[in-house]
């Protein structure tokens, strides 16, 4: 008869085997590419087939923290199907090494079918495999040999196996040890990668040849707790489908503008730092922000007019929108004659509040338009511009369901009172933002239980493409009350109170508070 494993150990084995092949594959990822790491391919191609309403649900759920979210039931799979090949390996079967080889497999065909992967990016995973394969073999060897040596001998005398049991120990704490220190280690780098992060350091940014106008005295209301003209950038939202950073050192960026042009260009960072570049304040704003959400935020941006770039290259009649594409494969389509308007600053902007672009934020180049939700024209990490049509191309949103134009729509939003505490009998600011990008702000009213809309005060604002502060003194008397804002754009355009959701392009709906006064 062959002896019982300990099941715990089996499994212990198949853990630490596993973490020896990500090990192994985090470290292969350092020196061909930090995206060919098996967890980020896997991830991404997840992120890449997950239905929209997926994506909805964990950024309700999780906020920005959606991708630790991702990580961590990858994570969590990883750790269940290691235990399996553990237990499976030391009763005598295949199925160990079986199941390292489909995770292997679907590794390997994740890496290799990413944007910008090349064959090379098959290694991390395939070396990966082979490492854990070969530690669970041995370990598995080494823990039989324990057992065997602890189980009762022809003569009914139990032998001690210390040496076997001391060798098994042995080997697994020190193979974890390691594992968890190149793992971890190389991780971090990839994730971080620090030449790279150096080099956005040293970029210096050129003065604006046009500057920002000057903020107006007014812009700026004074009312605690109202949201900040200007967004500093580490409060300042992120959303993307990268589950890592792409890093890009900026000597290594260039932009080709290809497709329906007489005219294909490329640009080099420090040809594009040589351009007259153009500052302007422009309120950023995701399809995603629900009546009253935060996914929104104000930047001093600097950049190249979008449109001088499409005049260098000549769009062929016909042509009818931008595809911009990422480096990581994310695609935006946005209306060529939006960002050929003279009239509004389409920027390709290297700076945000006066330093080189955050990692997170798109560094070292990403659009901004003034108008538009960021899923149809804020790409990130741009690395090409292909002249198109909506009629042959659609973009990564668009194919999953969500509008193909992303015009925003005239919105508002409570800051104050939020309806945390008991307010006190008397005159109460009420107070927030409205936008309505490229068109501006006419009014702002706020009701009271379903009553009259009274006018509330407008901030001077810095432009049309931005955010404006407003405010409305209210007569509070006491009681439960429920208050309701709504904003009128330059054009008459009355925000709509109907409860629309996000998906397609955009909520509608009033933001409403309740608040009690005593
Ligand atoms: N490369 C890339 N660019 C992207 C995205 C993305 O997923 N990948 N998301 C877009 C969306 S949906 C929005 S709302 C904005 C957000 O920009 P921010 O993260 O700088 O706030 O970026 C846009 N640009
Ligand atoms: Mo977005």
């Amino acid at each position: 008869m062959k002896p019982r494993p300990l099941l715990t150990w089996a499994a212990l084995s198949g853990i630490v085997s596993a973490a020896v092949g990500t090990a192994i594959a985090e470290a292969l990822a350092l020196v061909i590419a930090p995206a060919s790491s098996p967890i980020i391919a896997i991830g991404s191609v997840v992120i890449d087939v997950a239905p929209a309403w997926a994506k909805d649900v964990s950024i309700a759920v999780f906020g920005t923290n959606d991708k630790i979210f991702l990580l961590t039931l990858l994570a969590a799979v990883l750790v269940a199907a290691a235990v399996a090949a553990g237990i499976l390996q030391v009763r005598s079967t295949p199925w160990g090494v079986v199941i390292f080889g489909v995770l292997g497999a679907v590794a390997t065909v994740a890496a290799t079918t990413r944007e910008q992967s090349d064959p090379w990016w098959a290694i991390p995973a395939v070396v990966g495999t082979l490492g854990a394969v070969f530690t669970l073999l041995r370990i598995g060897r080494l823990l039989t040999h324990w057992q065997a040596d602890a189980r009762p001998s022809s003569t009914g005398q139990r032998q001690p196996g210390v040496a076997s049991r001391r060798s098994f120990f042995v080997v697994l704490a020190s193979t974890a040890v390691g594992a968890a220190v190149i793992g971890a280690g190389s991780r971090a780098i990839n994730a971080g990668s620090l030449a790279v992060d150096a080099a956005r350091k040293a970029i210096k940014l050129p003065r604006p040849a046009a500057p920002a106008p000057p903020i107006p005295e007014g812009a700026a209301l004074d009312v605690t707790g109202i949201t900040p003209l200007i967004t500093p950038n580490r409060y300042f939202y992120r959303i993307d489908t990268a589950l890592q950073i792409p890093s890009i050192a900026p000597d290594d960026w260039s932009l080709r503008v290809t497709g329906m042009v007489d005219n294909p260009l490329t640009l080099t960072f420090s040809e594009l730092l040589e351009l007259p570049l153009t500052e302007r304040n422009i309120t950023l704003m995701c399809v995603s922000n629900e009546v009253g959400g935060d996914l929104t935020g104000n930047a001093t941006w600097l950049g190249y007019p979008i449109r001088e770039l499409l005049r260098r290259a000549q769009p062929r009649a016909g042509a009818d929108m931008v595809l911009s594409r990422s480096i990581d494969g994310f695609t935006a389509g946005t209306p060529l004659k939006v960002l050929e308007q003279e009239d509004r600053d389409c920027l390709l902007a290297v700076g945000m509040n006066g330093v080189p672009l955050p990692p997170q934020h798109g560094s070292p180049v990403r659009m901004v338009v003034p108008g538009l939700y960021g899923y149809v024209s804020a790409t990130k990490w741009v690395v090409e511009l292909e002249v198109t049509t909506f009629a042959r191309s659609s973009a990564y949103w668009t194919n999953r369901g969500w509008a193909e134009k992303g015009p925003v729509k005239v919105s508002s939003r409570i800051d104050v009172p939020t309806g945390r505490k008991t307010l006190d009998v008397g005159t109460i600011a009420v107070a927030g933002i409205a936008w309505a990008q490229h068109t501006g702000i006419r009014a702002v009213e706020v009701r009271v239980d379903g009553g009259e809309w009274m006018p509330g005060r407008l901030a001077e604002p810095i432009s049309a493409d931005t955010w404006v502060q407003w405010v409305y003194e209210w007569d509070a008397p006491p009681g439960a009350h429920t208050i309701e804002a709504r904003a009128t754009d330059a054009e008459g355009t009355v925000q709509s109170g109907d409860d629309v959701p996000v998906v397609p392009d955009g909520a509608e709906g009033w933001h409403e508070v309740r608040v009690d006064v005593a």
